[in-house]
């Protein structure tokens, strides 16, 4: 999704806000562009494609200035183009946006009338028509932005600069995320800390409503009233992992590779030897724990694919009734909830638009829990509870780190509450146990790496495969379906193993490959006559199984043997061979693995 970074500093802010665009690229965007106030006028560079264009750009015909903004998009309103590229201008004013301004026609038409020209075909440009009409009146940015801000219906962050307001930045947020980054003589803004880990540790986390004048000497902070107000500097202290790929290929290489050290992370303080630790979950965890009585869980994409997940270990392990939806749905239609259920929302960023709308419109609920990647996000700040995952910063855009360890998260809910349900203590003991050989285990499995490349080639000429499991697998499944569409752009669809002969077997013939996710578990021999069902079409078979399973391989059936591990875990251990043969498959296909094509990270627009 589309970054904005700016900086009011006293030395050339041109690199500083390429450094942060090129930050923020793994979250996905088509154009890129600066604005820099250069003697008096404002300068501008705009690119479509990646940030090294834009940098080529610069480096031809180069800007200078000390206050400045600059923008990387993911189009929503008009294509990816250079002239729909943010910054967008009108005459002294310029501005970088995120998000949607949903009036945007009626606003565009109010302007024309004024005499207003447009150029882009964005909702962005009536933004800065709209600040500079009002500047006219007040000769003041910051006023000027406030009397904007509420003409808007929809979500916005805002970085605005003005050639006659030559020392400041001002910028606000509804709805899209916004930092302001503290720094000595110097301050900045940006969507994610991330695009400003090079300049400054320290930051204020803007509430919703807020609106900030930034300049070297001051950060002034308006609430949604327009009150002056106090924020909180966080320094933030975390080894920013994200910095380069090591020894890898790509960030998504790097974070497959990572997930058992972040899994144990995820652990850590949490559980003991044999139970969990629900501290973990703050302070008012256990008066809301006590009460709880059924769960509904919120998310969007991979994250739903852990929501689904947990929604079997509820049921099954705490007899808790727990339904699950993508939030996008959710949040737009009637909904029944029953007493004391807790409203459980799946988020890695903690600013998907959708699931986070479904919290702001969540009613009738008993308390609202976020498991989260991103410390001081939207969601945990909105949130009665959260509990964060702890993967470090996931920069490749198809989700996996993230994935994980928001199954182990979830795993930790479902026993602290369980505990209060039907889970006995030795099977609390079990479940822990298995926690605590997670990461070992994982290791193991990617150990099969190269066998798994192999496996690859079978699939990179595929236009179609199927991918199948049962029970927990399903989801399982699922995930390993939408990670091979998003990096290798192969039609995949999951089915529950059991639903093919209503309907998708009539899809397999000899060039279908179809995987199935078959640890040995009770619906094991359910799985074995489905597939004998694929086989008896000619279907080819990659059976994903440990050697209890009894798969052995043929010339239709190609099987990848993994550790015998719990079945509690399977559902983690099971996606990363998934994970790496996504990644293979991708890599012989030539895409662009860590931001494929129409794709972003933090799905921050509806
Ligand atoms: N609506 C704006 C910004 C889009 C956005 O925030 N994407 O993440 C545009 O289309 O330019």
């Amino acid at each position: 999704m589309c970054g904005i970074v700016g900086a009011a500093a006293q030395r050339n802010v041109s690199k500083i806000l390429l450094e942060g665009l090129k930050r923020l690229e793994y979250r996905g965007y088509d154009s890129a562009g600066l604005a820099v106030i250069e003697e008096q006028a404002i300068g501008l560079r705009k690119a479509v494609g990646k940030v090294s264009e834009l940098v080529n750009k610069f480096d031809q015909d180069p800007i200078k200035g000390i206050v400045g903004i600059a923008h990387t998009r993911w189009a929503t309103h008009g294509a990816p183009s250079e002239i729909n590229a943010h910054p967008h201008s009108s005459d002294h004013i310029a501005v970088v946006h995120n998000g949607i301004i949903e009036n945007h026609e009626e606003l565009r038409q109010q302007l024309k009338d004024k005499g207003y020209d447009f150029v882009s075909e964005t909702d962005t440009e009536v933004v800065a028509h709209l600040i500079h009409s009002f500047f006219i009146e007040s000769g003041c940015l910051k006023t000027a932005l406030r009397q904007a801000v509420g003409s808007f219906d929809g979500a916005y962050a805002l970085g605005v600069i003005s050639a006659q307001q030559p020392d400041t930045v001002v910028c606000a947020r509804s709805g899209s995320p916004l930092v302001v980054g503290v720094g000595i003589d110097e301050n900045f803004i940006a969507s994610d800390q991330l695009a400003l880990r090079q300049v400054t540790d320290r930051f204020i986390f803007l509430e919703e409503g807020d609106l900030a004048e930034v300049t070297t000497e001051a950060i002034r902070i308006f609430d949604q009233q327009g009150e002056s107000v106090e924020r909180p500097v966080v320094q933030l202290t975390d080894v920013e992992e994200s910095a380069d790929k090591g020894e890898y290929r790509h960030y998504m290489l790097k974070e497959i590779h990572e997930q058992p050290r972040v899994l144990g992370n995820t652990l850590q303080g949490r559980v003991s030897k044999h139970s969990v630790l629900e501290e973990a979950f703050g302070a008012e965890a256990k008066a809301i724990f006590d009460q709880v009585e059924a769960i509904q869980i919120l998310a969007c994409g991979t994250s739903y694919h852990a929501g689904m997940i947990a929604k079997y270990w509820f049921e099954d392990w705490a007899g808790i009734p727990c339904a699950v939806e993508v939030a996008s749905e959710y949040r737009y239609r009637k909904t029944v909830v029953r007493p004391n259920t807790l409203f459980v929302s799946v988020s890695q960023s903690g600013e998907t638009a959708d699931t986070l709308a479904a919290l702001r419109g969540s009613e009738g609920y008993l308390a609202s829990l976020t498991v989260c990647n991103v410390a001081n996000s939207s969601l945990v700040r909105e949130s009665d509870l959260c509990l964060m995952t702890l993967a470090g910063p996931e920069i490749g855009v198809a989700s996996t780190k993230a994935f994980t360890t928001q199954l182990v998260a979830l795993q930790l809910l479902v026993i602290a509450l369980g505990r209060r349900a039907k889970m006995t203590p030795e099977k609390e003991t079990e479940l822990v146990q298995a926690l605590h050989a997670l990461p070992e285990l994982c290791e193991k499995v990617l150990k099969l790496d190269a066998e798994i490349q192999q496996l690859s080639e079978a699939f990179s000429e595929k236009h179609h495969a199927l991918f199948l499991g049962r029970g927990v697998e399903y989801p399982v499944a699922k995930e390993g379906a939408l990670k091979l569409k998003e990096i290798s752009y192969i039609h995949a669809e999951a089915y529950p193993a059991g639903e093919l002969k209503h309907g998708p077997l009539a899809l397999v013939d000899s060039d279908m490959p179809v995987v199935a996710v078959a640890p040995n578990d009770q619906l094991l021999e359910k799985l074995k006559s489905n597939l004998e069902e694929v086989q008896a079409r000619g279907g080819k078979l990659f059976v994903f199984a440990d050697e209890q399973s009894g798969f052995a391989n043929d010339d239709n059936t190609t099987v990848l043997l993994l550790p015998d591990v719990p079945g509690s875990i399977a559902p983690i251990i099971y996606t990363l061979p998934l994970q790496l043969l996504s990644y293979h498959v991708a890599i012989l296909k030539g895409t662009d693995v860590d931001q494929p094509r129409n794709l972003a990270k933090s799905v921050t627009v509806e």
